[in-house]
């Protein structure tokens, strides 16, 4: 691994040695410079699974991100020589899949997440996902891009309205309550929810109709967001027997995680008009994207864009700052996981 310190002060025994292991915004790098002794990752990349795994021996704490996998195996050299240093993963980003947390836990590391600063975020650009594929705007920015466009007629285009449609949601947690208090307040969308835990309080349960199954949802949706952590129990939950139960005219929105939909199965079920599109943030194998999503129209795709705003990214930087500091000051980090 090639590091370039960011250290602007001499090394200082007593300070938290901590690795981040990707650029972060300038105002969260300065801020985490003040506070630590900080190396990072000279180049942007993902770190290789060998450098993390020497990082829990060198570090007293990892900054990562989604693109540092973490798997069970690593964990178990915490007796190995040297033993481990390593004694927090402040995680930069909400979602901790990357992690294998039981094994982090028993290898006596705690891990914490950077909840709340990104739900706004996430959910506007979860209502940019939908917009965009009803209201076909990736096929006609890539029409007039490529100078194809021929000028304005009637029947140019046509989607689909949003107003109205009726939306369900899988995970009610912080994203999936913003993104239904938008389609419901800003766009007049019937919300059905299916949750693994039903909100008690009255705001957070008013406007949505909660559903006891996946399977009493998905045949009365309009437009299926989803909006669920990713753990073993919900991968693959969109499959084809999901899919299968999607009306024709439904899409699929996804700006949780790839894991949760087996890509394979969608694109299968896009070829057959099973449903009508899809509108993806997340990959099952991100940077990599199914080769069948890639050149369908009635599919939109970004590059893992959700909590990608200034405001949210410094946010969740200062945040993960906020995790180390409690920790190496002896209290309870503020966002523990594990
Ligand atoms: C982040 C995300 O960009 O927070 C999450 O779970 O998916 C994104 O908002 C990414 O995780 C950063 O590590």
């Amino acid at each position: 691994m090639t590091e370039r310190s960011l250290r602007d002060s001499p090394t200082d025994s007593r300070r938290p040695r901590v690795l981040v292991t990707r650029r972060l915004p300038e105002r969260v790098e300065a801020a985490l410079r003040a506070q630590l002794e900080v190396t990072r990752s000279a180049d942007d990349v993902p770190l290789s699974e060998s450098a993390l795994a020497r990082s829990l021996h060198e570090y007293d704490a990892v900054l990562p991100t989604v693109t540092d996998r973490f798997p069970a195996h690593l964990f178990a050299q915490r007796d190995a020589s040297p033993p481990f240093r390593c004694r927090l993963l402040a995680n930069f980003g909400v979602g901790v899949n990357q992690i294998a947390l039981e094994a982090a836990r028993g290898a006596g590391i705690v891990v914490t997440n950077t909840p709340d600063v990104l739900t706004d975020d996430t959910a506007d650009l979860t209502m940019l996902l939908m917009l965009a594929l009803l209201r076909r705007a990736g096929e006609g920015e890539r029409e007039l891009r490529a100078g194809r466009w021929t000028g304005w007629r009637p029947t140019h285009l046509l989607g689909r309205r949003l107003s109205g449609k009726t939306l369900g949601i899988v995970g009610f947690g912080r994203i999936g309550r913003a993104v239904a208090d938008r389609a419901r307040l800003g766009f007049g969308m019937p919300v059905l929810a299916w949750t693994r835990t039903v909100p008690t309080d009255a705001a957070a349960r008013a406007g949505v109709e909660f559903v006891p199954t996946l399977d009493a949802l998905l045949p009365r949706v309009d437009i299926l967001s989803l909006h669920c952590p990713a753990t073993p129990d919900t991968r693959h939950l969109i499959d084809a027997r999901a899919l299968a139960q999607l009306r024709p005219h439904a899409v699929l929105v996804n700006a949780a995680r790839g894991d949760v939909v087996d890509e394979a199965a969608l694109v299968d079920a896009l070829e057959r008009g099973a449903l009508a599109g899809a509108a993806l943030d997340v990959f099952e194998r991100e940077p990599i994207v199914h080769p069948g999503l890639l050149h369908r129209d009635d599919v939109v795709l970004l590059p893992h864009q959700g909590s990608g705003t200034v405001e949210a990214r410094e946010a969740m930087g200062l945040r993960a700052l906020e995790n180390l500091r409690a920790f190496f000051a002896g209290e309870p980090p503020r966002d523990r996981v594990v």
